[in-house]
C-alpha cells in the first residue's frame, strides 16, 4: 500500500508504536522552535532537565511576540532568552528579524525533516514539506533533550485542489474555505494533507499561510508535497541542498477526501469572532472599517507585501482608515526597501510597524471602541485584539489592501485593476547576521521577573472541590489565559499571570479559585482550541485546579494539562454537562486505580453520579499519576 506525504515523514521518524490510525506513536523531532511568551519557561523547563546542550539537529530561539518594552519585564525576558540560547547550543533570532514561522520557513525549515514548535503555527513549515507540529513550550524542552515527542496517529484528510486560483482571490481564501467548510473542530485528530493540481500553481509561501491556518481547523498539521516550487523557494532562499522530493504515493490511502476548485472561489473574510464563520465579501454589504493591519504569520511575505504595494500604487488610503503593516521578517521588509514598493505603500498613508507578531496578539494597534478591523492575521476571538468590543474580519492582503483605499470591506476585484503578475524571485536578500551563533561559554542573565516554573504534587485518590466555572463550547486559550501587552510580559512569572486567568470572561475568577483552594472547571465542545501556550494549564494548575471536564478537548491544549498534572475528563454521556452547574460541590474517588485499569472515573456532583472518562495513553497516564511532567521526567 502506497504512502502519503505525512506518512512517509513519519515513518521515518518513528521510534515508536506503528503508524496505525489511533495508535499512540513517538517520532524523533529534527527541529525545535521556540519564541519569546513561550520560551522562556521551556527554556527554564530545558534547564531543570539539566542537559549541557540541546540534542537535535537545530533549534532557534526567536524574540517576536513580547517586542513592546514599556518597562524591564520583556527586556530582561529577551536577555535570558539570548544568554540561554547561547549557552545551551540553540541560534537566536533577535527582535527585529521577525516572525518565527516566516523567518523559520525562509531560513531554516526543510522539507521531510520534522520541526516541534512551542507556538501553535509551528505548521507553517508544511508549506515547505516539512512536518512541522505546535505544542506547549515543555513538550520541546523535552524534545530539545532528544526525547521523542508522543502523539496518537492521526487520520490524514486529502484536500485535492484543482485548477487555479482566480485573479485577486488568494491562498488566504481557500484555507478560509477550508474553515468554511470543516469549522474550527474539523481538523481534530487530523492531519491535512493538500495534494492535485492546484497545488502546483501555488508558491512556498503560499502553501505556507494556508497550512499555517490549519491549526485554525484544530488539525494536527497540514502538509504540501515537496516539489519544484519547492527546490525554486529553497534555491532562492540559498538553501538548495537543503531540497528533496516528497510526494504522496500514487496509491496511498486516506481516511477522507475533500475538493477545492481554485478556480471556484471568490474573496472571503472570517467574520467576529471565530476563523470558520467565513461569508463571501461580496455579501457583507457596507460595512464601514476602522481599521486596517496587513502582517502576521499568515499573510506577510514577499509576495503578500508586494501585492499590497501593487494595490496602493499611486492612491491615497481612505481618511477614515488606520492602515498598519508588519513584515513578516527582515528579509521581506529588506527587499520591499531596496525594491521601491516600501515607498509606494508609506506614500499610501500607511503606519509601518515593527516585523513582529505586533498587532496579531494584541501588542499595540487595539481598535477604537467598538471598532471594526480588516486584518491579514489568523484569529480573530473576542478580545484578543485588546477591544473587547471590537469586530475582527480576516481578509486575505487583497482584500485588506482594497479595504483600506476605500473605507468599505471590498472585494478587491471591485478597484478593476489589472491583475498582478507576480513571479516568485530567483534570489530573495539573505542576511542571517541578526541569527546569532552559540557560545558555550556564555553567562546566563535572569532578570528579577524570571520566577521558577511551579510543579503540581503527586495525584492522590480523592479530589473534591467546587465546580468554579461552566463554559459553553470552543473556548479559547485566549479566553482562559488572555495575551496582549499588560499580561504577555508576565509569561515568566506565573503566579503573576495567574491572577488573569479567565479575566476577559469572569474577572474574579482567581481570587475564588485561590480563596477556595482550587477545583474545577466544566467545558464544552474543544475546551482549549488556539495558541499552544502552557500558561492556559500552568497558571490554572498554579491556582489549584485539578480537573477540567468537558466534551472534548484541542489537542495542545489537552496534552499541556496533563504535563501539568490536570486531569482532562470527558463526559461519558455528554448530556450529563447539563446537570453540572457553577458553585455545585464535586467529589472523585479511587482516581489512581481508575487511571491504572483504563476504568471510568466516577464523579458525585450534588448527590448525582456522572461517568467520566480520560482519553490518555499508558504514559499520559503515568505522567498525570506522578503529577505532571517535571515529576515524571525526574523519575524515569
Ligand atoms: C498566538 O497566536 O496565540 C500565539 C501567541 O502565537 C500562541 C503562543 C503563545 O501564546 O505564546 C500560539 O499560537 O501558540
Ligand atoms: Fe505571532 Fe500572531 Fe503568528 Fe501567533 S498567530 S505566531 S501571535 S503572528
Amino acid at each position: 500500500m502506497g504512502l502519503t506525504v505525512a506518512e512517509k515523514i513519519l515513518s521515518a521518524h518513528l521510534v515508536k508504536g506503528e503508524l496505525k490510525r489511533g495508535a499512540p506513536l513517538a517520532i524523533r523531532i529534527d527541529q525545535t522552535l521556540t519564541q519569546d511568551a513561550t520560551g522562556t519557561m521551556a527554556f527554564l523547563q530545558f534547564e531543570a532537565l539539566g542537559l549541557p546542550r540541546v540534542k537535535t539537529d537545530l533549534s532557534v530561539s526567536y524574540v517576536d511576540h513580547n517586542t513592546l518594552q514599556n518597562d524591564f519585564l520583556n527586556m530582561d525576558d529577551h536577555r535570558y532568552l539570548q544568554t540561554a540560547a547561547a549557552k545551551y547550543g540553540v541560534k537566536f533570532s533577535r527582535p527585529g528579524n521577525g516572525i518565527c514561522h516566516q523567518v523559520h520557513l525562509e531560513r531554516f525549515g526543510r522539507p521531510g525533516t520534522t520541526l516541534l514548535g512551542s507556538d501553535s503555527h509551528t505548521p507553517t513549515g508544511g508549506g515547505l514539506g516539512q512536518l512541522a507540529i505546535g505544542a506547549g513550550g515543555l513538550d520541546v524542552a523535552c524534545a530539545m533533550a532528544g526525547q521523542p515527542f508522543y502523539l496518537v496517529m492521526p487520520q490524514i484528510i486529502k484536500i485535492n485542489l484543482t485548477d487555479r486560483l482566480p485573479d485577486f482571490v488568494s491562498a488566504k481564501d481557500i484555507i478560509l474555505e477550508a474553515l468554511r467548510r470543516l469549522s474550527v473542530r474539523g481538523g481534530i485528530g487530523k492531519i491535512i494533507e493538500y495534494a492535485g493540481a492546484g497545488v502546483k500553481t501555488l508558491s512556498v509561501p503560499e502553501r505556507a499561510t494556508i497550512a499555517n491556518m490549519g491549526a485554525e481547523l484544530g488539525a494536527t498539521t497540514s502538509v504540501f508535497p515537496s516539489d519544484a516550487a519547492t527546490k525554486q523557494f529553497l534555491q532562492a532562499q540559498n538553501r538548495g541542498a537543503d531540497w528533496q522530493e516528497i510526494t504522496a504515493d500514487a496509491d496511498a490511502v486516506y481516511d477522507t477526501e475533500i475538493r477545492i476548485d481554485l478556480n471556484t472561489l471568490e474573496p472571503l473574510a472570517a467574520c467576529p469572532h471565530m476563523p470558520d464563520i467565513v461569508k463571501k465579501i461580496a455579501e457583507i454589504k457596507n460595512l464601514r472599517v476602522d481599521q486596517v493591519l496587513i502582517g502576521s504569520c499568515t499573510n506577510s511575505s514577499y509576495k503578500d507585501l508586494m501585492t499590497v504595494a501593487y494595490l496602493l500604487k499611486g492612491q491615497k488610503i481612505n481618511p477614515n482608515v488606520s492602515l498598519g503593516l508588519a513584515p513578516g521578517s527582515r528579509q521581506t521588509l529588506e527587499m520591499i526597501a531596496a525594491n521601491g514598493a516600501l515607498e509606494t505603500i508609506v506614500a499610501a498613508g500607511a503606519r509601518i510597524l515593527e516585523s513582529a507578531c505586533g498587532f496579531c496578539i494584541g501588542m499595540g494597534q487595539a481598535p477604537s471602541s467598538g471598532g471594526v478591523s480588516v486584518r491579514t492575521s489568523n484569529r480573530n476571538f473576542q478580545g484578543r485584539s485588546g477591544t473587547q468590543d471590537a469586530g475582527i474580519y480576516l481578509v486575505s492582503p487583497e482584500t485588506a489592501a482594497a479595504t483600506a483605499l476605500t473605507g468599505y470591506l471590498t472585494d478587491p476585484r471591485a478597484l478593476k485593476l489589472k491583475p498582478c503578475r507576480f513571479t516568485p524571485p530567483h534570489k530573495f536578500q539573505t542576511d542571517d547576521s541578526m541569527v546569532l551563533e552559540p557560545n558555550p561559554a556564555t553567562e546566563i542573565i535572569r532578570g528579577p521577573n524570571i520566577k521558577p516554573c511551579p510543579r503540581r504534587g503527586v495525584l492522590t485518590e480523592i479530589l473534591n472541590g467546587e465546580i468554579l466555572l461552566k463554559t459553553g463550547d470552543n473556548i479559547t486559550t485566549d479566553d482562559i489565559m488572555p495575551a496582549g501587552s499588560k499580561i504577555l510580559p508576565l509569561r515568566s512569572n506565573v503566579p503573576a499571570i495567574a491572577s488573569y486567568v479567565f479575566a476577559g470572561i469572569d474577572p474574579s475568577f482567581a481570587k475564588r479559585a485561590l480563596d477556595k483552594k482550587g477545583g474545577f472547571i466544566v467545558g464544552g465542545e474543544n475546551y482549549g482550541q488556539g495558541s499552544s501556550r502552557e500558561h492556559a494549564a500552568l497558571a490554572p494548575m498554579y491556582l489549584g485546579i485539578k480537573a477540567v471536564i468537558a466534551k472534548s478537548f484541542a489537542r495542545i491544549h489537552k496534552a499541556n494539562l496533563i504535563n501539568f498534572g490536570i486531569l482532562p475528563l470527558t463526559f461519558v454521556n455528554p448530556a450529563d454537562y447539563a446537570k453540572i452547574t457553577r458553585g455545585a460541590k464535586l467529589e472523585m474517588a479511587n482516581i489512581i486505580s481508575a487511571l491504572k485499569q483504563r476504568a471510568n472515573i466516577t464523579a458525585v456532583v450534588e448527590n448525582q453520579k456522572i461517568e467520566l472518562t480520560c482519553e490518555l495513553s499508558a504514559r499520559d497516564r503515568k505522567i498525570l499519576i506522578a503529577g505532571g511532567m517535571l515529576n515524571f521526567a525526574a523519575q524515569t
